[in-house]
């Protein structure tokens, strides 16, 4: 092997955080649902609060919420909101508040986070030609060829960051963490050494395209765990084996902590009634093809 023309420039001459780029402002809430209340209405009474609740629900379909009827105890709803702020989040929690319907609506909990597309490999290949070039992390030349960089991204990567609610059935939900011990530590890592061990799980993500969508959401600053993990799929055995096989990718296997899982059924907010009757809307959960 020849010798480099140059030498590369070192971990510690580069700035340690990843480029990311943020989209969606995103929040799930997990409900539980009052069915005793609720079977001690009158069908008058019923039919009201749901007349009342769907038309909002539905128009939130259009601005981009999801619902779902979860499996277990952990809720009986679970909206999915993406906005295109927080504002706009806080505005579709305080819709579906003031309805009569979320009188038997229940928090168990909920996820704020933003889209975010992590850019490991630009970000390396970027931060090293900027080294090269002598500048200084973090001024004002460095900062301006980032910010270009940056732009150009977001440009293409535009639809994957304003996503629409992916019309698949089944959606699983889990919040996750990188693991912050003594020992072994992400954070510590040199960033060339994630960018090899995310590479890797984007490999193995890559595979299972077309038969599940992920949405990873970053929440550092903005709830309890760093990142939030959305698959949708139409088999639902899919989670269990995509999930399966990246236990065993270096950065899963050593660095993933997760949270609790949360697992739904798509279905129309049209459809609200039926499930309130205790049947789970079938086939077509797209409300755009209604
Ligand atoms: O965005 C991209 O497609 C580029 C490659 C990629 C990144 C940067 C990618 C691909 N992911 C990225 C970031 Mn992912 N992902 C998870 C989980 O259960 C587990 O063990 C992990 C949970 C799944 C199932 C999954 C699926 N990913 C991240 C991050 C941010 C970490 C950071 O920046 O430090 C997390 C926490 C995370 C976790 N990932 C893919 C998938 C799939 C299916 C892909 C391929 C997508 C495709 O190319 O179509």
């Amino acid at each position: 092997m020849s010798a480099p023309s140059k030498v590369r420039p070192q971990t510690a001459e580069m700035p340690p955080v990843p480029l990311t780029l943020e989209g969606s402002s995103v929040l799930h809430q997990m409900m539980r649902f009052r069915w005793a209340e609720w079977r001690r209405l009158n069908p008058g009474e019923r039919n009201r609060l749901l007349n009342e609740a769907q038309p909002v629900l539905q128009e939130m379909e259009n601005r981009q919420s999801g619902l779902y009827s979860l499996l277990g105890h952990k809720g009986e709803l679970m909206l999915v909101h993406f906005r295109a702020s927080f504002d706009h989040l806080k505005q579709a929690e305080l819709q579906l508040a003031r309805t009569g319907l979320s009188d038997y609506l229940e928090a168990t909990t909920s996820y704020l986070s933003v889209v975010e597309l992590g850019l490991y490999d630009s970000s390396v290949k970027l931060y090293q030609q900027l080294v090269e070039r002598g500048l200084q992390p973090h001024s004002p030349e460095w900062n301006a060829e980032v910010e270009q960089e940056m732009e150009r991204q977001r440009a293409a990567m535009r639809p994957r960051l304003y996503p629409e609610v992916p019309p698949n059935r089944y959606i699983c939900f889990y919040p996750m963490d990188r693991r912050r011990g003594e020992d072994k530590n992400w954070y510590t890592l040199p960033i060339e050494e994630r960018q090899r061990q995310m590479r890797e799980h984007g490999m193995v993500g890559r595979r299972y395209a077309g038969e599940v969508k992920q949405i990873i959401t970053g929440s550092i600053g903005f709830d309890d765990w760093e990142w939030g993990v959305d698959l949708f799929a139409d088999d639902p055995l899919v989670f269990k084996k995509l999930i399966y096989e990246m236990r065993f990718d270096e950065v899963s296997a050593v660095y993933a902590l997760f949270g609790h899982f949360y697992v739904g059924v798509r279905f129309p907010a049209a459809q609200l009634g039926r499930l309130l009757e205790g049947e789970l809307p079938k086939g077509n959960t797209n409300p755009q093809q209604h």
